[in-house]
């Protein structure tokens, strides 16, 4: 324990150093913080993002949007993934059908480049759920899958967002 001395010192110093106005306010800050933590609105709220849920299943091959609308504003898409593989989610805002989005040079998904790209999850695994929040101005947006040869199989589908009073 050599060092003991030394840290003793070194924090009475800097115990000096703090006025005693200042000490009172450290105590209220923490006090303030531990009141936040004990109340279930701070617990939950803190790994909740907020916003109107949108809650989206994905199969194979086929996405269903369980609200086709929702009004402006804070969005959390909540991607089901109950297919028997991975599929990816974009998000994109686009005036174009659900299934006229424009082809890579591969032919076999989307080009994502020419598109105004909202959000993405790379990759939602069987089984799970995946969470996207997003804030949404008022348009249309279309959801799909561009891993190979899934848009094409028919994942996508189309949210409308409408401006809220
Ligand atoms: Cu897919």
């Amino acid at each position: 324990m050599v060092g003991a001395p030394d840290e003793h010192s070194r924090r009475s110093s800097v115990e000096f150093a703090v006025d005693r106005n200042n000490r009172h306010r450290i105590r209220f800050c923490l006090a303030v913080g531990v009141v936040a933590l004990l109340t279930p609105a701070a617990c939950t709220g803190a790994a909740q993002p907020k916003g109107q849920v949108v809650g989206i299943t994905l199969k194979d091959f086929h996405i269903d949007n369980g609200a086709p609308s929702v009004t402006d504003g804070d969005v959390v898409i909540q991607v089901h993934n109950e297919a028997p593989a991975t599929h990816e989610f974009v998000v994109v805002r686009t005036d174009l059908p659900a299934d006229g989005l424009p082809l890579g040079p591969d032919g076999l998904s989307v080009n994502e480049d020419w598109l105004d790209k909202v959000g993405e999850l790379n990759e939602v695994p069987a089984g799970t759920v995946g969470t996207l929040p997003l804030h949404l101005t008022p348009g249309r947006y279309v959801f799909f899958c561009n891993l190979d040869g899934h848009y094409l199989g028919g994942m996508h589908a189309v949210l409308e967002v409408s401006a809220g009073g």
